[in-house]
């Protein structure tokens, strides 16, 4: 596979910041190996797509119609050029909702036939969730065998998915002011099969073509995956596989142990993840791995399930999406299984170079010319077994020399918003409270969910690390998720000792507490524990009425997947001022645009904003924090720490 010698290379300090990425990038340069990085470099994306200025709806076109103002040209059909940004946005926040509600719901299936006992394999591990899960939404728990609730919280929940009219279980958890405002808006989900039916169907060739009515659609469809499917999936699988807490816990490619069996999962559902954990610490299959001369085996996550098993169960991380091609260049890992979403078609290729055996388990998810051991929830050891056995094989096998990049970053990981309340608030008067009055006294500026992807449109990590860098600084809490919690969790961010990174106020609560300034909470689905944690926020009171009213903001700095459009949208539509970076898929001025970066405001919900540079981004954000913090009166509490600074500085001089 020799490369083309026309192709442009870019250097590779200007890919990525991650160190063990640049040195397999380095590696498969010299070797001859392709990576997302250099089909990127090939591929300039184009630029009326990049806009959303063009339509395939129908075959009257494709039509483009550009984004020239005053945006005059219109399709064959005569659609504008906002209704038609206005329905390509609401088709990627129904593709990236479907892919969390399928995911939730079929977790939801895995808790149904556990419950039943049709399923071995998993156990319900945390009683007093599903419990109080089961309280909050109002279902009766006295004198109930767990396993009767358990039944009532799958019909309950099932509703999420299925039901077609009303309004889904979970709006009992949103703050009433804003439930309030989302009625008034017609927003209010009923479920997400219907949901997503509507939007495609309303995005269809001649259907709607009013961009606010659509867009409130794509709202409704956001919000039945940030408090429908995701959130489903977060808390359901917390019940089967426990609640984060608090673990140390290593990240990056140093992960990889040359002298043992190395195995991968890369994806974005537990269970097959869960199965894996049960297969390689069978002393069967342990013995097998020795046998062979390796010293064990040593399982390590990727991407999104990975995050989920090292903030529950301190599994390490090899590292975040940019680097999954990146870690087969080591040579060490013997196999990969994959399942669903964010699995590049062209690992196939690299794991091929290396010998690595990559494999897909989930049925909605093969790949051309890669091998299927279809994973079953019934029988969930047979597929992971399999895997194991086949990464035996390989490690006695091993015919490639392997360089792995000695770099290996440890951090606490697992914060849960059940353990925010208990860490904050004591064990004995757990509560939001200390964690509002810290806000509301200034030593705490306010709270930035810092989220999603990496990508070759931007330098890989380096967004993320600055803006969370000049936040903590700036005294703003970070909660993270998803890839880029592992991009700060190499950046060392994610250690109590971080604290001394952030400003004054911000450090003293991280002191007192023990807290790291990050605080990481597992994968994209559980940017509903972000949801949860902020409407707590709100029922405690001190810091307004609705979720719009708190000093806080949201940001996907190297996004790439339709899935960031949907938490996006949902955090947009729950009131938060939301900042992506890399590229937007609007025109700018354009009255859909607007409407996106303002408008929406106007009715009570969030804002988006866009900027590609973390500094700016950063300041757009702590501008937002601060107008709320002048909304609620609370201000001036905030100039008093700096005056108090000022104080102390004078007493030393
Ligand atoms: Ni989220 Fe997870 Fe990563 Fe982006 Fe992909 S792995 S679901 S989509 S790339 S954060
Ligand atoms: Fe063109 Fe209208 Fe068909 Fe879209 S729906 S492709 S704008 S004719």
């Amino acid at each position: 596979m020799a490369k083309d010698e026309k192709k442009k290379v870019a250097p590779i300090s200007d890919l990525t910041i991650c160190e063990a990425t640049a040195q397999m990038l380095e590696k498969a340069r010299r070797e001859g190996v392709e990576t997302a990085f250099d089909r990127a470099a090939d591929m300039k994306p184009c630029p009326i797509g990049a806009e959303s200025a063009c339509c395939k709806h129908c075959f009257m076109g494709p039509c483009r119609i550009g984004s020239k103002a005053p945006y005059e040209k219109v399709g064959v059909c005569g659609a504008d050029i906002d209704t038609i940004q206005a329905r390509n946005f609401g088709r990627i926040v129904a593709a990236g909702t479907a892919a969390h509600t399928d995911h939730g719901m079929h977790i939801l299936e895995v808790f149904r036939d556990v419950v039943r006992g049709k399923i071995k394999d998993y156990q319900i591990k945390d009683e007093a969730k599903l419990i109080s899960l089961a309280q909050s939404l109002d279902i009766a728990v006295d004198g109930k065998e767990i396993k009767e609730i358990a039944l009532e919280l799958y019909e309950v929940l099932e509703k999420t998915y299925t039901q077609v009219e009303g309004e889904i279980p979970m709006v009992k958890r949103v703050p009433p002011k804003t439930l309030e405002t989302w009625r008034k808006l017609g927003i209010v989900p009923r479920g997400a099969m219907r949901e997503i039916m509507d939007m495609i169907h309303r995005t269809t060739m001649g259907v709607d073509q009013e961009y606010q009515n659509i867009l409130k659609q794509a709202s409704r469809t956001a919000l039945v995956d940030g408090w429908g499917g995701s959130m489903v999936a977060t808390e359901v699988s917390d019940i089967l596989f426990g609640t984060p807490v608090p673990v140390e816990v290593d990240v990056n490619m140093g992960c990889l142990k040359e002298d043992e069996v190395n195995i991968i999962i890369h994806g974005h559902e537990p269970n097959l993840f869960e199965s894996m954990v049960a297969s390689v610490s069978d002393p069967a299959l342990v013995g097998k791995a020795t046998a062979v001369g390796a010293k064990g085996i040593n399982l390590v996550g990727m991407c999104c399930s990975g995050a989920e098993m090292m903030v529950r169960h301190g599994i390490p991380h090899a590292g975040n999406f940019m680097s999954t091609e990146a870690v087969l260049v080591t040579g060490a890992v013997d196999a990969m299984g994959v399942d669903v979403q964010c699995i590049k078609q062209g690992l196939a290729k690299v794991a091929d170079c290396y010998g690595t055996k990559l494999f897909t388990t989930n049925p909605i998810a093969r790949m051309d010319g890669v091998e299927h051991i279809e994973f079953n929830d019934h029988e969930p050891r047979q597929c992971t077994d399999t895997i194991v056995e086949n990464a035996i094989d390989r490690y006695k096998n091993r015919n490639k020399p392997i360089e792995i990049p000695q770099i290996r970053n440890s951090g606490v990981h697992g914060f849960s918003h059940e353990y925010i309340n208990y860490m904050l608030g004591g064990t004995f008067r757990s509560s939001y409270t200390p964690l509002n009055d810290n806000v509301i006294n200034g030593r705490i500026r306010g709270v930035a969910g810092v989220v999603g992807c990496t990508t070759p449109r931007a330098k890989q990590d380096w967004v993320h690390v600055e803006l969370v860098k000049e936040l903590i600084k700036n005294d703003v809490l970070v909660l993270q998720t998803g890839c880029s919690q592992i991009s700060l969790a190499k950046a060392g961010l994610c250690t109590p000792e971080a604290a001394k990174y952030a400003g004054d106020g911000l450090a003293s609560v991280c002191d007192t507490v023990g807290m790291p300034p990050v605080l990481g909470m597992g994968s994209c689905v559980d940017n509903s524990r972000i949801l949860i944690a902020a409407s707590e926020m709100v029922k405690t009171g001190g810091l307004g009425e609705t979720i719009a009213d708190l000093p806080a903001a949201g940001a996907a700095p190297e996004w790439m997947s339709e899935k960031a459009i949907a938490i996006g949208q949902y955090f947009v539509a729950s009131g938060v001022f939301t900042v992506f970076g890399v590229m937007f898929p609007t025109v700018k001025d354009t009255r859909f645009h607007k409407m996106l970066f303002g408008g929406l405001e106007e009715m009570g919900l969030g804002k988006w904003g866009l900027a590609t540079d973390p500094h700016e981004m950063a300041r757009l954000m702590i501008e937002h924090i601060d107008k709320k913090r002048k909304a609620l009166g609370i201000d001036k509490a905030r100039e008093r720490v700096l005056a108090d600074m000022a104080d102390r500085r004078e007493i030393a001089s």
